[in-house]
């Protein structure tokens, strides 16, 4: 062997046994990789991980132990053996004081920890050390042994333990917009996972790691398929697929829901119409609650999309959306189900501003409601854009359970090749004070119910799951998935520790690589926002398939379709004025946060034109013109994406080549689309303002024309 070659050899074996670069990896075992920790780690871990014992036996308890036996086999590098009794020290002991006699003796107080919580304690078991999980119900044992092995992931020492904690939000739900023909509504990661044609009989492995990956961060439910729904999912052939699912996921603590299509009694039942108020057709419904729980009886509710988009709903017989909501809560309560009511509702006829008119049409209604009932809200008044402030309907629905919907795919953030990571959007939604009740009264607060006393409570994500090996259509795009669960069990949680706990799985432990990918991922949000929709600019892109900028249009049928219509831009200035002299959307807030964003002097400058219409030369704090202000922005936007690439760049030696390799593409692609989304946008602008771009910023490449013809109808997601 030539002497380099065996060089190569003698490295590539020591990188080998250090852990770094291993085999091939392309991303499907998500953050639960479970590789081998150093030498120094193991010998550590190991003197706590001697047995796995499990008195008492149900699928949830079996689902814990596998998952400890496979996640310990996997990170200590050896079998830790399953045991019915603790016979030395080292033991991890599982269980419900119910179920495991050994747990019952220890006398943990676990009353105190609400449904779904956990302890986990470094204990003596007559004289033995072991590590105790423990829950007053199975599903918190199985969050548990999720958690002992996070520590273990994220190399936290284990010997001294004293954990415990409880999910905040009883809902914490996956909404797929998934279509019966498995294609997904603004998805990128290939087809829907449910593979309907073959179920019930083809019970795909696959389901079971979705339903892992899950549970690993606390999510709690999915509804299955799409808010733009097909009646046929009520129908009795798809209710046994529908069953069969829900059999796999029970043991995981995930309940399946659907989204009701409002008309279904006549399209697939036979009547002449919908109307909730009708004898006939409240009886339908409760005869289809009574049959789907007969086969799921732990089936989770409904989800509707009503007065929306096209969708049908009461108002289509002269009802209103409280009619709607409480006739399919009717028929779900006798088996404990929940209706979640989609808030997401714009008319056709309605003169009035988008951003007012969820608040316009659901706050008379509060009160109305079935205690059964939840009102789901998105995040921002307008839809899912890359930032919008928070929604004026939290806080304003005291007597309502809201819960929050997050878009967890990237519809509006670049689709799946676009590093976006979305924890810091979602902590500054969800840290926003409403002043509903005074100072402090955060949306948080409002979604964990402590601020109204709500009896439900829950948040919503749009999930980015398809049939992709790495499950999300790009390895950054899990982190997502992760931070929307880790967010509903813990709204307070902070982007960045979340950022951290998933690199460390994901990636890995060495603070060369933890610290670059944490710094990526915090930056990438704001980059999205700066390179798209800078200053609170918003639904500027193309249209149908929303791929790639769109400022110009002006040509569709309703006049709140048109990006012109959110921009506002002409010879004078740009935005979109909705305090008292325009709009006045911005009245729906409490006051304190009205008159902040309602004035020019104190808005925050994100939000700039998100409230006002404000001329090109208007100074801004930082001393720039709007429009010099606004050309900063989106090159600086540009100028992060080149820098993301440049480290990842740097990562090679340290990532896996196949995950590397896919991810240094995908951020040339973003690089390239964020130049795109800049030179159109000012190009566009520059139309109008006919105001230079100031020295030291180069032009759009291409002249307004060439961005203006550029057409992708095949773009995915549509
Ligand atoms: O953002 C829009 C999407 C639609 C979606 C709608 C909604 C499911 O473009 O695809 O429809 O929101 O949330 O209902």
């Amino acid at each position: 062997m030539p002497r380099f070659a065996l060089i190569r050899l003698l490295v590539l074996m020591l990188l080998g046994m250090s852990g770094t670069p291993a085999a091939a990896e392309d991303g499907y075992d998500l953050w639960l990789r479970y590789r081998t920790v150093e030498p120094e780690w193991q010998q550590r871990y190991n003197p706590a991980a001697t047995a796995i014992v499990q008195q008492g036996e149900s699928p949830t308890l079996a689902a814990a132990r596998a998952e400890l036996e496979r996640g310990l086999a996997g990170l200590l590098g050896r079998t830790v053996p399953a045991a019915r009794e603790a016979t030395g020290d080292g033991a991890i002991i599982l269980g419900t004081p119910d179920s495991s006699p050994l747990i019952a003796g220890l006398d943990l107080a676990l009353e105190r920890l609400g449904a779904g919580g956990y302890l986990i304690r470094s204990v003596t078991v007559d004289g033995r050390r072991a590590t105790v999980i423990a829950s007053g119900s199975d599903i918190g044992v199985l969050y548990g042994a999720f958690r002992l092995l996070r520590l273990i992931q994220t190399r936290q020492p284990i010997d001294r333990l004293d954990v415990g904690e409880t999910p905040r939000l009883e809902r914490r739900l996956l909404n797929h917009w998934d279509n019966l023909d498995r294609s997904v509504e603004r998805g990128y990661a290939g087809l829907s996972l449910w593979d309907w044609q073959k179920l019930p009989r083809f019970r795909d492995p696959r389901y079971t790691d979705y339903a892992r990956a899950n549970a690993s961060i606390g999510i709690n439910g999915a509804v299955l398929n799409n808010v733009n729904s097909n009646a046929d999912i009520l129908t009795p052939v798809f209710l046994e697929k529908v069953a069969a699912l829900a059999d796999i996921f029970r043991p995981y603590g995930i309940r399946v829901y659907l989204s009701a299509r409002f008309n279904a009694p006549m399209a697939i039942g036979g009547l002449e119409n919908a109307d909730p108020l009708d004898p006939r057709v409240r009886a339908w419904w409760r005869a289809k609650a009574d049959e789907i729980y007969r086969l799921i009886p732990d089936f989770g509710g409904f989800l509707v999309k009503a007065n929306s988009e096209g969708q049908p709903g009461p108002q289509d017989f002269g009802r209103d959306h409280a009619d709607g909501a409480n006739m399919l809560a009717e028929a779900v309560a006798p088996h404990g189900g929940i209706v979640m009511w989609r808030a997401f509702v714009y008319s056709d006829e309605e003169p009035t501003d988008r951003a007012a008119q969820a608040y316009d049409e659901f706050r008379p209604l509060d009160g109305r409601f079935r205690p059964n009932v939840i009102v789901q809200v998105k995040n921002g008044p307008i839809d899912f854009q890359p930032r919008e402030p928070f929604h004026p309907l939290f806080g304003a629905m005291p007597q309502t359970p809201l819960m929050m919907e997050l878009q967890v795919t990237k519809e509006y953030l670049g689709f799946a090749t676009h590093l976006a990571y979305l924890g810091p959007m979602w902590e500054e939604v969800l840290d926003a004070d409403t002043f509903a009740d005074g100072e402090g009264s955060t949306v948080a607060r409002v979604i964990d119910g402590s601020l109204h006393d709500y009896a439900h409570t829950g948040m919503a994500g749009v999930a980015n799951i398809g049939n992709d090996r790495n499950w999300s259509g790009s390895q950054f795009d899990q982190a997502n998935w992760y931070a929307y669960g880790r967010l509903a069990w813990d709204p307070n949680l902070s982007a960045r520790a979340i950022a951290e706990e998933w690199t460390r799985m994901t990636w890995g432990n060495d603070p060369a690589l933890v610290e670059p990918i944490v710094g990526m991922m915090m930056g990438s949000h704001q980059a999205v926002v700066d390179y798209m929709t800078p200053l609170g600019l918003h639904h500027l892109m193309a249209t149908g398939h929303h791929y790639g900028p769109g400022p110009w249009v002006d040509d569709l049928a309703r006049a709140d379709w048109n990006p012109v219509y959110f921009h506002r831009a002409d010879r004078e200035g740009i935005g979109f004025d909705r305090t008292a002299s325009g709009s006045n959307s911005v009245s729906r807030y409490a006051p304190a946060v009205a008159s902040r964003y309602g004035s020019l002097e104190r808005v925050p400058e994100e939000f700039l034109l998100w409230f006002h219409h404000v001329p090109w030369d208007h100074r801004l704090a930082g001393g720039r013109t709007l429009w010099d202000e606004m050309i900063v922005r989106y090159s600086r936007g540009v100028e992060q994406a080149g820098a993301m690439r440049e480290t990842w760049a740097a990562l090679a030696p340290r990532v896996d080549a196949q995950r590397h390799a896919e991810v240094s593409d995908f951020l040339a692609i973003q690089q390239d689309e964020a130049r795109w989304w800049r030179d159109a946008s000012l190009a566009y602008f520059q139309s109008l303002s006919r105001r230079p771009f100031p020295e030291s910023y180069a032009p759009p490449a291409h002249d307004l024309d060439y961005y203006r013809a550029i057409r992708t109808p095949y773009a995915p997601g549509n």
